[in-house]
């Protein structure tokens, strides 16, 4: 049995499990709380030394990393692929993470959804300066993953790949916020690959609670 570490409002811990719906494999949701006062728990930081979410066990194997857990399963499970057959479209693929991981997550995350939407829902003002700060960066995203976008059904192509499963948990967040709605209109083939995902039963059956947390 596949035990994934981590928490239902965390965007990481929705890709493993995106993947592990896409495929079809049976998992355990470990509830663990990096954010909790005094910090993520001792047998966590064991599993992550970082002490970030999610961590993955499979028998033997332990795993942290989101990518590398998306990779694993992929591989060691039976499903349809989640990776492209070629060489190109595999680079392609390890691009789309690379650019979520590096450029996307901080930014689309943290400095626009969670300013524009999480803070101001407990009655705190937006960091306006910070939101600002961000959104240069912001359209350079959108507008490389527009042009890496094909033409669907499915971000890479004809079939669901590790890049729709890591792209939409962070790209649905994104969207929320006026900021991300506002992007996402001039990236209308991204656009239209984040609603057609969203409406996958593997979306709604890894769905986050619209918490504080989000994240
Ligand atoms: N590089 C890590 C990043 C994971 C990550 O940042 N997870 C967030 C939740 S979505 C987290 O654990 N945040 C806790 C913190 O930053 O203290 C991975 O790929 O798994």
């Amino acid at each position: 049995m596949i035990e994934l570490f981590g928490a239902d409002y965390s965007v990481y811990v929705r890709s493993a499990r995106l993947a592990l719906a896409e495929k079809g494999v049976a998992y355990k949701l470990v509830p663990v709380d990096v954010f909790a006062p005094g910090g993520p728990p001792a047998e966590h930081l064991a599993r992550q030394p970082f002490g970030k979410i999610p961590a993955l066990t499979h028998g033997d194997v332990t795993l942290y990393e989101t990518v590398a857990i998306l990779r694993y399963i992929d591989e060691a499970f039976e499903g349809p692929p989640l990776q492209p057959d070629d060489a190109p479209g595999r680079a392609r693929m390890t691009q789309v993470l690379s650019i979520l991981d590096t450029y996307a997550y901080r930014t689309l995350v943290w400095d626009i959804f969670v300013e524009r939407v999480v803070r101001t829902r407990g009655g705190a003002p937006a960091d306006e300066v910070k939101i600002s700060s961000a959104m240069g960066q912001a359209r350079t995203i959108v507008s490389a993953l527009e042009a890496l976008c094909e033409d669907g059904p499915f971000l890479l192509g004809d079939r669901p790949t590790l890049a729709d499963c890591h792209a939409a948990p962070m790209l649905a967040l994104f969207w929320q916020a006026e900021e991300g709605a506002m992007l996402l209109k001039g990236a209308p083939k991204l656009a239209a690959w984040l609603a057609r995902f969203e409406a996958r039963p593997s979306f709604a059956a890894t769905g986050q609670v619209r918490g504080e947390k989000a994240s």
